[in-house]
């Protein structure tokens, strides 16, 4: 375990190749269910370069009334699947957290995607932390401080690293500042999946 600074803690290759293709056939399922869907900027409307989906009880979705978690789909109005067992087992061996999960938020990048700094703030209680997978291509991963204007760094998250963002973190900013192509063969269409479980209730 690496603490990059208090509350944030990276466990590098945390699932092998093994479990990373297992967790991946367990996802492709649940996409074949909820399909990602493109969500788009809060009053503006504009596309983010990410695709989303979700499992679990709860999931997070952006449009022009704004950022929500909420039950269903948004374009196919169905309840999101259930997280696998192997996603809540992640959360049980790296959260440190007394409480599970409720929304499991599947990110999906091409090889020109990206995510903006921004704060997780839209769930109701900041004690629980989240924990975020990577699998696929790498990234260059950025975090900062509580305020935008904090100083930043980054750091590489590749295939099967797992980040947990606790306490003093919870609110850090953060964002992806760019895919790095050609660094992982884990998928076909290649591209990155991060997947955050995250306690929103
Ligand atoms: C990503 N991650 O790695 C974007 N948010 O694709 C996040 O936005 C994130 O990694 C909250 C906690 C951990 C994260
Ligand atoms: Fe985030």
């Amino acid at each position: 375990m690496l603490l990059l600074k208090p509350g944030l803690r990276l466990y590098k290759t945390a699932l092998d190749r093994a479990a990373q293709e297992a967790l991946l056939g367990e996802l492709r399922a649940i996409l074949c269910d909820a399909p990602l869907f493109r969500p788009k900027m809060p009053r503006t409307g504009k596309e983010f370069s990410v695709r989303m989906s979700n499992c679990g009880p709860l999931g997070w979705v952006s449009d022009l009334s704004g950022y929500r978690y909420q039950p269903h789909h948004p374009e196919t109005g169905q309840p999101w699947p259930p997280m696998p067992e192997s996603v809540l087992r992640l959360w049980r061996d790296f959260a440190e957290s007394p409480v599970e999960p409720d929304a499991c938020l599947i990110n999906y990048y091409d090889e020109t995607a990206r995510m903006g700094p921004h704060q997780d703030r839209d769930e109701t209680d900041f004690s629980a932390p989240i924990l975020s997978l990577s699998l696929g291509l790498s990234c260059r991963f950025r975090f900062g401080g509580e305020s935008r204007r904090d100083p930043s760094a980054t750091i590489r998250l590749d295939s099967g690293d797992v980040l947990v963002f606790g306490g003093p973190a919870r609110k850090m900013f953060h964002g992806v500042d760019r895919i790095l192509p050609g660094t992982s063969t884990l998928l076909t269409p290649t591209g990155r999946i991060n997947l955050t479980l995250r306690r929103a209730e």
